[in-house]
């Protein structure tokens, strides 16, 4: 893409998880104009914890596109401390969802301003522009959905699964609860018809876990296509493995191959193109969609921005 391009008017929509979705939305924002990229995030991973409203992936997402995520651990802040923790062990309270002493804070003030009545999009909004991010940062839904994991050892809430038990179980089903009657967040639909739209991106979220939260909600599908512009989907895996988390173990278990085909299927009827690995290369051929290929693997800032720039590059081709 040439530059003139990548500065050309217009809004992105990314439909985004956790870590993998949040370092393509940071290439995103930073070769696009500020103010051009909407996340929209899943929020299927949420809990009250403590007491607090917990939103992981929407503040994975907030703390990646303010500069402030904490690399080692891929969640939380950086330069955290832990006397909150510590001091709770102490005390016989629950650890095993560790909260940083800064990251405790986001969700005591987010918890506050809800329970006085404000939406889940409109605190968003408010503490990522406090926290300096130049994007719009917006949850898939301002109702409660909860994504329950079907397991060999029964059914569990998802961080039950995911962190207390460590994605051990073997996945034997998802269910999205609270979906049926959620409605898209305004912002998020009006997002995906802006009349600047260009795109709309699924981030290499996993497309279980991640995304299939928020396309359970009635419209959500609807939405992402009202715009009419190019839905272009990144690929979650690389030769037949997963470059983050469980998702090629949750294939497997589901009785799914973990192959980017397979999840190219899985978005049938909602994406026009599909960025492939360039490690997969001999599967472009059995897509019937526009394919580009890439280095998909996201270690350094240039890795992230070379992403962004392809899939922008696709939907380009396509528009
Ligand atoms: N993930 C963990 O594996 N262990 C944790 O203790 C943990 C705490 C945590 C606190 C705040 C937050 O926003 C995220 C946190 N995560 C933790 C990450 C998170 O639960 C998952 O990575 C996502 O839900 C999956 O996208």
């Amino acid at each position: 893409m040439s530059p003139q391009t990548e500065a050309a008017d217009g809004q992105v929509v990314a439909l985004t998880g956790g870590i993998g979705g949040a370092k393509l939305c940071l290439g995103l924002q930073r070769i696009l104009p500020p103010g051009a990229l909407r996340v929209i995030v899943n929020t299927g991973d949420d809990f009250e914890h403590l007491g607090l409203a917990i939103c992981p992936d929407l503040d994975t997402t907030l703390y990646t596109l303010a500069g402030l995520a904490n690399a080692q651990l891929g969640w939380g802040r950086n330069e955290e401390t832990w006397t909150f923790l510590r001091v709770l062990e102490s005390l016989g309270g629950p650890t095993w969802f560790r909260l940083g002493d800064a990251d405790l804070a986001l969700h005591v003030e987010r918890t506050r301003r809800l329970r006085a009545g404000e939406t889940l999009t409109s605190v968003t909004s408010d503490l990522s522009r406090r926290l300096g991010v130049c994007s719009e940062i917006m949850p898939m839904s301002d109702q409660p959905v909860r994504t329950m994991v079907d397991t060999t050892d029964g059914e569990l809430a998802f961080q039950e699964y995911f962190v207390r038990r460590r994605c051990e179980p073997a996945v034997i089903g998802l269910r999205f609860c609270g979906a049926d009657h959620a409605q898209v967040a305004e912002a998020a639909a009006q997002a995906c018809r802006a009349p600047s739209l260009r795109a709309i991106l699924i981030a290499p979220s996993n497309p279980y876990l991640s995304i299939d939260p928020a396309l359970a909600i009635p419209g959500m599908r609807e939405a992402l296509r009202a715009g009419g512009v190019p839905v272009i989907a990144v690929t979650p895996i690389v030769a037949g493995t997963a470059v983050k988390g469980p998702t090629a173990k949750i294939m497997r278990e589901l009785g799914l191959s973990p192959s980017p085909l397979t999840v190219c299927e899985h978005y049938r009827g909602l994406i026009d193109g599909f960025v492939l690995d360039e490690r997969d290369a001999r599967l472009a051929a059995a897509m019937d969609l526009p394919v580009r290929l890439c280095d998909t693997l996201m270690q350094t800032i240039e890795d992230r921005e070379r992403v962004a720039r392809c899939a922008l590059e696709l939907a380009a081709d396509l528009a």
